[in-house]
């Protein structure tokens, strides 16, 4: 058995490791170029747990081949991003591209197996695009004709796991699987039990579809109510992270913790897939994005408040903000609260701005300005005035504490109380 995986990010490298490391011919497909020499080189810059090593072995042992060009394979995996535009509507171009690559390649028996998030009809319209270059296959187009059969083999199998612990997961947690006909939910099967230590449940490819959204909708909306219960609190003159501990004790309360917002590529994102295909229903959803979606302007009002209180002038004063990531270790910063925060921090008329980051090595371009630099944590809390906690990364737990007598602090994620 040959598979391609396409798209050789987040998910698709790791996948590609595993899928190989199983002993499978795996080709990983990526159109950047750059992508493709550093994996080549053996140059992995990722926070992952054991992935470059995963990645070095199957290089070596040749299970893995990575290249730039189009390669024909029996079963092609697609992990390519699916983000939104600015209207906050999918933009599934990635996957119309890779689809009309893939199209010529095909013979019948193959298989497709769709890991992005997809709105729900994002794989009809796969196969939709799929027809149009290949008008001479027989695909039945509705996946509702759950048991027709089918030249090509379509599943819609979502990944769901946790960055940071992507490796484990992938291996660990249950797999989602909508195959167009039944006979395709077999075949997908069989491919994932190969690496997959989880369950691996069939289903049809829309309840497949709006599974993979709701998880991270359900995720979005409760880290939401706790954002919101933080703006309460706020105004209440109460301690949000004692109400939470509280609360808790409940034996059927589980509060999640509020924060700066929420980022990265998948909970800020994915709930609008359901909002843009349900607008009139799915008012929950669309105001959590809304409510989290306003949260780092909410912080910086803080931070203005706390620097019109300050005896200095504004151009005297030195901020340090803490943790620029999208979430707690971890090297990403797409999607990040933490980074539009420290943007803004950027943009008022401070003297200058230290940024303490434990896990990037160089500022990401957005924040390239003479004013903000990278900064240690000592030299960042020797010389401030004021103290914005956006990330809870470990290294942060660590401060001590009577070095912090003097400063203003803002802590986003409670993590400096005591
Ligand atoms: N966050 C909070 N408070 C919390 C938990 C998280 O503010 O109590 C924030 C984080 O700081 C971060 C954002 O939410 O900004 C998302 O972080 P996360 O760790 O909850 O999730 P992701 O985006 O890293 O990964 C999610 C996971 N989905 C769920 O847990 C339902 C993962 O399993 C998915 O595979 C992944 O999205 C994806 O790729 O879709």
């Amino acid at each position: 058995m040959n598979v391609a995986i396409f798209g050789l990010g987040y998910i698709g490298l790791p996948t590609a490791a595993l899928v190989a490391s199983s002993g499978t011919n795996v080709v990983g497909i990526d159109n950047n170029t750059n992508i493709i020499n550093n994996i080549s080189k053996g140059d992995i810059i990722n926070f992952e747990a054991n992935l470059k090593e995963s990645v070095l072995k199957v290089l070596d042992n040749g299970n893995l081949k990575v290249t730039d060009q189009p390669t024909s394979a029996e079963i092609y995996v697609v992990t390519v991003p699916t983000p939104i535009d600015n209207k906050n509507c999918p933009d599934l171009s990635y996957v119309k591209e890779v689809t009309k690559t893939i199209a010529p390649m095909l013979i019948k028996g193959n298989m497709i197996i769709l890991e992005s998030t997809l709105p729900v009809g994002g794989t009809e319209k796969m196969i939709e695009w799929l027809l149009e270059e290949r008008v001479d296959l027989n695909i039945p187009f509705n996946s509702s004709e759950h048991s027709i059969e089918t030249d090509i083999n379509i599943a819609y199998c979502p990944e769901r796991v946790l960055p940071g612990n992507i490796l484990k997961e992938l291996i660990n947690n249950d797999r989602i699987i909508g195959g167009l006909t039944e006979e395709c939910s077999q075949k997908a099967y069989e491919f994932y039990k190969g690496f997959v230590n989880g369950d691996c449940l069939k289903t049809n490819i829309k309840t497949a579809e709006l599974c993979k959204l709701v998880e991270n909708s359900y995720r979005d909306v409760n880290i939401a109510f706790a954002n919101e219960l933080s703006l309460i609190c706020e105004e209440e003159n109460i301690d949000v992270w004692e109400l939470i501990e509280l609360a808790n004790k409940h034996p059927r309360v589980e509060i999640l913790k509020p924060g700066p917002g929420v980022g990265g590529h998948c909970i800020a994102i994915d709930p609008w897939f359901i909002v843009d295909n349900n607008q009139e229903i799915s008012q929950i959803i669309k105001t959590a994005r809304i409510v989290n979606d306003s949260i780092p302007a909410s912080v910086i009002k803080k931070v203005q408040v706390e620097i019109t209180k300050q005896k200095k002038p504004i151009n005297k004063i030195v901020i340090a903000t803490l943790g620029l990531t999208y979430k707690a270790n971890v090297d990403d910063t797409r999607e990040s609260p933490a980074l539009e925060i420290s943007k803004q921090i950027d943009n008022m008329d401070i003297l200058k701005q230290l940024v303490v980051e434990p896990n990037i090595k160089e500022l990401p371009k957005e924040l390239n300005s003479t004013k903000t630099s990278i900064s240690s944590l000592v030299a960042a809390i020797n010389q401030s005035d004021i103290l914005v906690l956006l990330v809870d990364h470990k290294e942060f737990y660590d401060i001590d504490r009577t070095k912090l007598s003097d400063k203003i602090i803002v802590d986003t994620k409670g993590i400096l109380r005591n």
